[in-house]
């Protein structure tokens, strides 16, 4: 199932360039256009839902391995794993996608934080 305005659906079919990093038969995965710091990745079900509510469980299941894969090859210790859902919730594309943000050390001067709320 996908959404034709959907503009996470376009990327899984190739219709808007992404950088890809993993797709299988149910996940793709793609480096973030907005990027909080280097290798912030989007893991995301090739299954069109908004909210985490909406998305089968075979889908969600095949989600976080394929986000620990990519942390551990970003070679990032430290990184965060978020999912938002609604505007809220500072939800803005409305398609499921789990962010995989790597948390650099200091010392590499890379350490981004998140905005202030
Ligand atoms: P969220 O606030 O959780 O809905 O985050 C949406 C993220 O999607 C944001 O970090 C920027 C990213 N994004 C939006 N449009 C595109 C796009 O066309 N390509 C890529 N690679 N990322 C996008």
């Amino acid at each position: 199932m996908s959404s034709a305005a959907c503009i996470f659906c376009k990327i899984i079919k190739g219709d808007i360039p992404s950088f890809k990093l993993f797709e299988n038969e149910k996940v793709f995965a793609f480096l973030d256009i907005q990027p909080l710091s280097r290798g912030h990745t989007l893991v995301i079900p090739k299954f069109h839902g908004a909210k985490l509510t909406d998305i089968p469980d075979e889908d969600l299941l095949e989600i976080l391995p394929v986000a620990k894969k990519i942390a551990k090859a970003s070679g990032a210790e430290d990184f965060n794993i978020l999912q938002n859902n609604g505007a809220i919730a500072h939800q803005v594309v409305g398609h499921v996608h789990f962010h995989m943000i790597p948390k650099p050390n200091e010392q590499e001067g890379l350490t981004i934080g998140w905005p202030a709320q």
